[in-house]
């Protein structure tokens, strides 16, 4: 696994020369294709006065119209799409801020693009045909699990669709099955690691070599546990459904930051208050532009994540950007268990039900499992001291949030008035688990 490989080694390498230029003949045409195709951002560019005459290159990105969130819930479901549906092959979907998902689609050729990106990853750290790619990540309306899926059949691996769940049942495929790749959230890769040892054996009792962890926040620290207790080495892996999914920018065995995919993808870093871009090398929110989706194309998206690029050549001959992990958030977006989660999707519950907003979120982890409970204030209507009642009124909302946001919180019900009134902002959200690395 010493040997450096490239998938695309002719792109993987290209003088930053090169890819400058690439990029900004692909904005250009990107731009006047999305112009073209979505009303609602060309409503956008409209207002702020650009058109595609004003966009000819890469020194024209900083007039081009940021997207964020808010606008894909604006347009649900479809309202940002290019390309007529009858071309859109797959939908993915993952959590707005509120009661409805978002949701993104991808032509045959999107999907073939984000295979080939996903295989970069994949042969990045060594694999060829001759692995098992063991798929822990979730399959279903989340990119992860079909995301790798589609990398690692591009690169003629065996693939072991096995998703996500049956912690003990993975643990005896990947043995019968000699996995030798296992990708799947950090955490639910620790846990694996943890449960290996608890069914009483070692990490020679698996095939594995390498994994490829992604979709939450980990620490080196974690790294090196996964590592550790797996027997492998454990490669990071950054993407968001919006821009397409696992594979925007991905980890080589230098393990020193992630590549971005710099031909498909433009990333700046910009100052979240400001909107204003940053030099390269400065701290600042992420902002991702697709120059060749043909489904569902975002210019300038805000991503939320704080981080910083590298662009100091990479000891394995990648010439592309580097990204640090980011490192936190400029909004309240947790990520439980590899699910995103905001403070607003339980507000929305909680109003439906009656309750006011009053409540906790309270995340932690034990034995390398997120925890997750709401601490909910009951009304005094609501209020009874029957112990049964309110088991009644936790389990009821806990349904319902599980419906909303796909994961299990543990409620409780607390009774009136005990929660803490804040003078400021609300502090609704309490985090022990310290996933980020303090540099
Ligand atoms: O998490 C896509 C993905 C799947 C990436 C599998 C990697 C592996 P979303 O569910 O839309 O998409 O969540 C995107 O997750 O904005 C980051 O905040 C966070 N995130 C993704 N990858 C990493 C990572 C998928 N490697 C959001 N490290 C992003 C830290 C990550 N955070």
């Amino acid at each position: 696994m010493s040997e450096n490989k490239y998938y695309h080694k002719d792109i993987e390498t290209m003088s930053v020369e090169q890819i400058k230029e690439l990029q900004g003949k692909r904005l250009a045409e990107q731009f006047r294709y999305v112009y073209e195709n979505v009303e609602y951002y060309r409503n956008r560019c409209i207002e702020a006065g650009v058109t595609p005459d004003d966009v000819k290159g890469l020194e024209d990105l900083h007039k081009v119209p940021f997207t964020c969130k808010d606008d894909l819930r604006a347009t649900y479901p479809y309202g940002l799409f290019a390309a007529p549906l009858k071309d859109v092959v797959r939908l993915h979907a993952s959590s707005g801020t509120t009661g409805k998902q978002i949701v993104v689609g991808y032509t045959k050729e999107d999907l073939d693009i984000w295979d080939d990106l996903v295989a970069r990853q994949l042969v990045a750290i060594g694999a060829s045909k001759d692995d098992f790619v063991h798929i822990a990540y979730g399959y279903g309306l989340f990119t992860g699990g079909l995301g790798l899926h589609g990398g690692a059949s591009k690169v003629g691996c065996t693939v072991i669709p096995i998703s996500a769940g049956n912690t003990p049942r993975q643990i005896t495929v990947m043995h019968d099955f000699g996995s030798t790749i296992l990708c799947c959230t950090p955490s639910y890769a620790a846990y694996l690691g943890e449960t290996l040892h608890d069914m009483g054996h070692d990490t020679s009792y698996l095939n594995l070599k390498a994994g490829i962890f992604g979709a939450e926040p980990w620490t080196e620290g974690m790294r090196k546990d996964i590592e550790k207790s797996l027997g492998i080495k454990a490669y990071d892996i950054y993407g968001l459904t919006e821009i397409m999914g696992p594979g925007v920018a991905y980890e080589c065995q230098a393990q020193n930051g992630m590549h971005v995919n710099e031909d498909h993808f433009i990333v700046e870093t910009i100052d979240p208050e400001t909107g204003k871009q940053l030099p390269e090398g400065s701290k600042g929110e992420l902002v991702f532009t697709c120059l060749t989706k043909k489904a569902f194309p975002l210019m300038r998206f805000r991503t939320k994540d704080i981080g910083v690029l590298n662009r100091e050549v990479c000891s394995c001959g990648r010439t592309f950007v580097r990204m640090s992990k980011p490192m936190g958030r400029t909004d309240d977006m947790l990520i439980i268990r590899g699910v995103n989660v905001f403070p607003s999707q339980i507000e929305t519950v909680l109003l439906q039900y009656g309750y006011p907003p009053n409540y906790q979120i309270i995340v932690g982890r034990e034995n390398n499992n997120d925890t997750f409970e709401v601490k909910v204030e009951m009304t005094p209507d609501k209020f009874s001291d029957v112990i049964a009642d309110i088991r009644k009124k936790e389990a009821e909302l806990s349904n319902a949030m599980q419906s909303l946001l796909q994961i299990k919180a543990k409620i409780t019900l607390v009774a009136p008035k005990t929660i803490q009134r804040s003078e400021g902002k609300a502090k609704r959200v309490i985090d022990t688990r310290n996933l980020i690395d303090n540099k």
